[in-house]
Parts: C-alpha cells; sequence; structure tokens
C-alpha cells in the first residue's frame, strides 16, 4: 500500500489505443501530476512486474480513478468489498442463505449488448466476412482502429474520477497450467471484482505465476465518473447510450465502457475466453469454444468426455449437470460454457474449461430441472436481477412448486407482493454467479492441468420443428458443415426481441473472434494433421414440438438416453443408420427403459422432405449473404451434397 510515485510516461511500451487516448488529451506533466495525487489503497504498485505496472498507471493515467486498489483475492478482501456493496446498496444479503448476495441493475442494463461489441482490425475482412451487396453483415461487428481511436477518447479519458480503480490479475483455467492464459483486469466496479473472483482464478497468485510475462490487456468502466448528474437507478451506475464493447487483437486489449452486467464487464468471459481466445487459439492451432464439457460414465464403469456447443440458454448448464434418469449412468461437469480444446501429442483433444465459476440464467432452474444448480447457487453467490421472497430466499420462474406459499415475492423491479400473470418476477436474463467447486457432480478432473480428453462434439439448438432428437456427422467435414449451418430460437442472453429462428453457428454467432470463413478453414485443418483421433460430431435437438404444440422429448435427465446412443457410437457400436441429413438411430437403438412420458420416436426422427429444402435453401441463402466469398468450398461441397440427398428422400 502507498501513493504512486510520479513515473515517467512508459514510452517502452507497445502503443495501445488507450496510450493514444491519453497522449491525444492530456499534456505528459499533467497526467504524471495526476498520478502523482493517487492513492493506492491496497496493494504496493512496486511489487508489480514492470508490465503489470506499465500497464496499471497507463490505465490511471486516462481514467483518473481517486484510488488504485490492487486484488490479492483473498477472503478478506472478498468479505470487505462484499460489505462496502451492501453499504452502498448495490447488494444485498440473501438471509436465507450463506454469504449470498442480491443484485439490481439499472433495467437499462441487462444483457450483453451485441450492437455495441466491436472488433477492431486494420483490415475489416480480418474481422468479418464481407456480406452480399446490400446485406447487413450479422457475423461481428468490426470498427476501424481510426474510428474506435476516436470512441475510446470521447469516452475513457477521466472515467473513473471519484472511483476506486480495482486491478484484477486473473487466470483463465488453473492457474499454471500450460492451458491457461492470464488477463489483468482494471475496473471501477466492486461488483465486477466479486464476480472476477467467482468467475476466475484471481489474486496476488496470479501475479506471482505471471511475473513479468505477458498479459491480456483488459480495462471496464461503468463510465459514470463521480458526482454523477443524475443518481443511479438501484444504485447500478451504467451509461447505457454510451456503451461499448470493444476488442483489439493486436495489442491483445479489451476496453469496455458503459455496462456492468456479465459478458459485457466480466471480460474474462466472453470478450477473452472467446473473442480474443478464438483469435489466439486460431494462431496456435487449438480451439476456443462457447461449449459445456461433461464426464459421463454407463453402467459398466466406461467414461467419456463430451464437449457440446448450444446458443445461450438452450439448457448448457443443465446438462453439464445433469441427473442421468437411467440406473448405473454418472455425469460429471467440467464446464457449462466454455472449452478450451487442444490435441496433445498423443493426437487426443484435450479440453480444459477456463472458468472457476457458473455464470447461468437463473430462470427455468429448478430442482427438478437441475438439482444440482440449485444445491451450488445456496452459498458464495452473487444474484442479479432475481427475484426475492419474504424470508431472505430467491425466486424466478420456474420455482413456483419450490417456494413457500407463504412468503411474499418482489420481483426484481421492485414489484412488492408480486403475483403471476403480468411481468416476470426475475428477469428472463437474471443470473447466478456461483463457485464452480461448489457443485456437487464437479469432475474429479475438472482441474487437471492437461485437461480432459473429448470423445465426442456435440451441436445443438432449439428447433421446434424438423430436427431429430439426434443425428451423427458422417466425418469430420461434415460435423464443421453442422456447426456452420446451426440454426437456433432466439434468447434472452442479448438484446433480441421476440422468437425466431436465428443462424448461430457453431454456438458462436456473438464471440467470434475473426472472420467467419477463417473459423471454418481453422476447424477444417484439424484433420489435415497425421495421427488425430478426431472426436465424432453429432447434433442434438431437445426442443422438438409437435402438432399440440408440446415438447415431443421429456429432455434434462432423459437426455442421457441421447448420450448412451452417442457413447455407443463413439465405441462404434453398429446402432445407427445413414439417412440424408447425417446417421440417425437405427429403430429401437434409444433405450426408453423406465420412461415415464409416451414419446412418439418415430415423429421425433421423422425427416419431412419440405422441412429440409426448405432448410437447405435457409443455408444457401445465409452462407451465400453472410459468408461470401470467405465460405470455403469443403463446406459449399457439403451443403451441396446435403442437397443431393435430400432430394432423394
Ligand atoms: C452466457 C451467454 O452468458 O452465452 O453464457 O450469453
Ligand atoms: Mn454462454
Amino acid at each position: 500500500m502507498g501513493r504512486i510515485e510520479t513515473t515517467s510516461v512508459p514510452e517502452q511500451l507497445p502503443v495501445t489505443f488507450l496510450k493514444q487516448a491519453r497522449l491525444a488529451h492530456s499534456t505528459k506533466t499533467a497526467v504524471e501530476a495526476n498520478l502523482a495525487s493517487l492513492n493506492v489503497i491496497h496493494g504496493d504498485m512496486d511489487k508489480l512486474a514492470p508490465k503489470v505496472r506499465n500497464y496499471v498507471e497507463e490505465n490511471a493515467m486516462i481514467c483518473q480513478p481517486s484510488a488504485i486498489h490492487i486484488c490479492d483475492g483473498s477472503e478478506t478482501e472478498n468479505t470487505s468489498l462484499l460489505k462496502m456493496l451492501e453499504k452502498e446498496g448495490v447488494i444485498k444479503p440473501l438471509s436465507k442463505y450463506e454469504n449470498c448476495w442480491l443484485a439490481k441493475t439499472d433495467p437499462a442494463d441487462v444483457a450483453r449488448v451485441e450492437s455495441k461489441t466491436f472488433i477492431s482490425t486494420p483490415k475489416k475482412r480480418d474481422t468479418i466476412p464481407t456480406p452480399k451487396d446490400g446485406v447487413k453483415g450479422t457475423l461481428g461487428n468490426w470498427m476501424s482502429p481510426e474510428k474506435l481511436q476516436n470512441s475510446l477518447n470521447d469516452r475513457f479519458p477521466g472515467c473513473m474520477k471519484g472511483r476506486t480503480m480495482y486491478v484484477i490479475p486473473f487466470s483463465m483455467g488453473p492457474v499454471g497450467s500450460p492451458l491457461s492464459k492470464i488477463g489483468v483486469q482494471c475496473t471501477d466496479s466492486a461488483y465486477v471484482v466479486a464476480s472476477m473472483r467467482v468467475m476466475t482464478r484471481m489474486g496476488q497468485k496470479v501475479l506471482d505465476t505471471l511475473g513479468n510475462g505477458d498479459f491480456i490487456n483488459a480495462l471496464h468502466s461503468v463510465g459514470q465518473p463521480l458526482p454523477m448528474a443524475k443518481p443511479p437507478v438501484n444504485n447500478w451506475p451504467c451509461n447505457p447510450e454510451k456503451t461499448i464493447v470493444a476488442h483489439i487483437p493486436e495489442n491483445n486489449e479489451i476496453c469496455s465502457f458503459g455496462s456492468g452486467y456479465g459478458g459485457n464487464s466480466l471480460l474474462g468471459k466472453k470478450c477473452f475466453a472467446l473473442r480474443l481466445g478464438s483469435i489466439i487459439a486460431r494462431d496456435e492451432g487449438w480451439l476456443a469454444e462457447h461449449m459445456l464439457i461433461l464426464g459421463i460414465t454407463n453402467p459398466q464403469g466406461q467414461k467419456k468426455y463430451v464437449a457440446a456447443a448450444f446458443p445461450s440458454a438452450c439448457g448448457k448448464t443443465n446438462l453439464a449437470m445433469m441427473n442421468p434418469s437411467l440406473p448405473g449412468w454418472k455425469v460429471e461437469c467440467v464446464g457449462d460454457d466454455i472449452a478450451w480444446m487442444r490435441f496433445d501429442d498423443e493426437g487426443r483433444l484435450r479440453a480444459i474449461n477456463p472458468e472457476a465459476g457458473f455464470f447461468g440464467v437463473a430462470p427455468g432452474t429448478s430442482d427438478s430441472t437441475n438439482p444440482n444448480a440449485m444445491k451450488t447457487v445456496r452459498s458464495n453467490t452473487i444474484f442479479t436481477n432475481v427475484a426475492e421472497t419474504s424470508d431472505g430466499g430467491f425466486f424466478w420462474e420456474g420455482m413456483e412448486n419450490e417456494v413457500d406459499p407463504n412468503s411474499k415475492i418482489t420481483s426484481w423491479l421492485g414489484e412488492e407482493n408480486w403475483k403471476a400473470g403480468g411481468k416476470p418476477a426475475a428477469h428472463p436474463n437474471s443470473r447466478f454467479c456461483t463457485p464452480a467447486a461448489q457443485c456437487p457432480i464437479m469432475d474429479p478432473l475438472w482441474e487437471d492441468a492437461k485437461g480432459v480428453p473429448i470423445d465426442a462434439i456435440i451441436f445443438g439448438g432449439r428447433r421446434p420443428k424438423g430436427v431429430p432428437l439426434v443425428y451423427e456427422a458422417f466425418n469430420w467435414r461434415h460435423g464443421v458443415f453442422m456447426g456452420a449451418a446451426m440454426r437456433s430460437e432466439s434468447t434472452a442472453a442479448a438484446e433480441h426481441k421476440g422468437k425466431v429462428i436465428m443462424h448461430d453457428p457453431f454456438a458462436m454467432r456473438p464471440f467470434f473472434g475473426y472472420n467467419f470463413g477463417d473459423y471454418l478453414k481453422h476447424w477444417l485443418s484439424m484433420e489435415q494433421k497425421p495421427n488425430r483421433h478426431l472426436p465424432k460430431i453429432f447434433h442434438v435437438n431437445w426442443f422438438r414440438k409437435g402438432d399440440d404444440n408440446k415438447f415431443m422429448w421429456p429432455g434434462f435427465g432423459e437426455n442421457v438416453r441421447v448420450l448412451d446412443w452417442i457413447c455407443r457410437r463413439v465405441n462404434n457400436d453398429d446402432c445407427g443408420k445413414d439417412s440424408a441429413i447425417g446417421i440417425i438411430p437405427k429403430t429401437d437403438a434409444i433405450n426408453l427403459d423406465g420412461l415415464t412420458d409416451s414419446v412418439d420416436m418415430d415423429a421425433i426422427f421423422n425427416l419431412p422432405k419440405d422441412f429440409w429444402q426448405q432448410e437447405v435453401k435457409e443455408i444457401r441463402k445465409y452462407f451465400d449473404e453472410q459468408v461470401n466469398v470467405d465460405l470455403p468450398d469443403e463446406i459449399d461441397n457439403q451443403l451441396n451434397g446435403l442437397r443431393e440427398r435430400v432430394k432423394k428422400m
């Protein structure tokens, strides 16, 4: 702890956008004077490695916080930050549980803002494919370095005035694992610090491991210097008009302004682990994916690991923590959102979960849909935008049968004595932020530095019509095509409205760090290296609806029946047959023993020719319009192959 000494402007650093922003706005003497007046209220700048210290000083010079707090990640630090947040009215305790807290945001800051999320590279085509003339691209947003420079100049200088800047050294992946990567996030939100402590490994041990090595530069501000012109809504400062979430791959840099929520502010998650992560992965020959990882053991004790990509809010967390309905089966969780995967020296694909917590969508989670998540969140959890009960508990849609009927519910919007029928009690994108280690079914290898060996990759989405319960790719290339052609009903995790079937290739549409055409080439290149055991690729759909508009498949723990078939296919069991779209289960190959719901298996595997002809057309239109000349020939061939097979159906 101590005062920052006046230091010279660190000219030896690579020039970051922010540094340019600072230079554009202040004279050297002025910024040095600012630095000299700063208090370091926690930690010791002199003990930081030069690269970290330079980054912190640079950010302090630009953002001009009134104090700097270098996070050590300790319990004591966490407790005092939570107390401070409580005092400021940002969070309140949920007294029914141990160390659980509720934050309510400004209703204008409730989700990721895809339209304000940008990647800035000198060449646009490095970031996004060029859409067909007259078509608006939907595969990411690019901003020119010049425009981004102006946007940052307009926002960051002085943005932390009156606030404390917290310095969070964090590791994505177990500290010290060769598959892990380190970042340093500077933020003016203590809520973000408390959440990052759950979602990542953070603090002194990360600094010790990093030494003077390189790290991802992550700067975040709620964008409301003090005093604020208007008091914050719900004590949640944010600046929605000026929100921007920017990635500068050249500098390994993230700059996020104006939002305190989830993926916009917990910069290790989507910004680092997926967007910048996918670029690093391409350059280093591995894969950074929006996938859960689970281990599944059959009654004979044979264990396999699978990674599965579903768009946001399609039940990834539920699947990752499933209680299988079939006797003798066991599912164990490695991760629920992100997988970093690379082939090892023996040619096996190994995956780690770079996160340390779950930032799960609360509504729909219940003792019946995900009892393991419900057990996980009963301590040390930060809830955001859920409803509260008069006995100090949490409540959200889906918990109707699990709440004390005598308790009164206050909605996330503060409506007391809330009753069902009007606005939802919890925001549809309300979240729990909870430590993974508390989940009762974490896999024994979930923090293994080598990662777990992946046998199967599963793609999926919410498809009310035409898409069968499960099918398998004919080979790797066909599997890559299946990922590219993924579509799903839209979700509450982002700012989209209404239920439309959206293309969401690899469930990565909001998270690609670079041109999707190049991303496909990268995936295709995985089979070009010798001696690789390529995992088999599957597509699942738990959400097909019948003519009565009801789900045809019971889902949840019953999904183990599909995983069982997948495991048998991985063992090359003869339980599949070719169809136009891929390999589907032979009649009676899905184990339905003990299933109480009656399921029309013929209907759930029915492949309507008109539907698939239309699907081929939609995919063709999407590829032509959105990926255009960047579409690899192989993916084009795969689509033509599907079209020809569908013709013969
Ligand atoms: C998430 C998302 O929060 O995908 O995980 O939006
Ligand atoms: Mn996600």
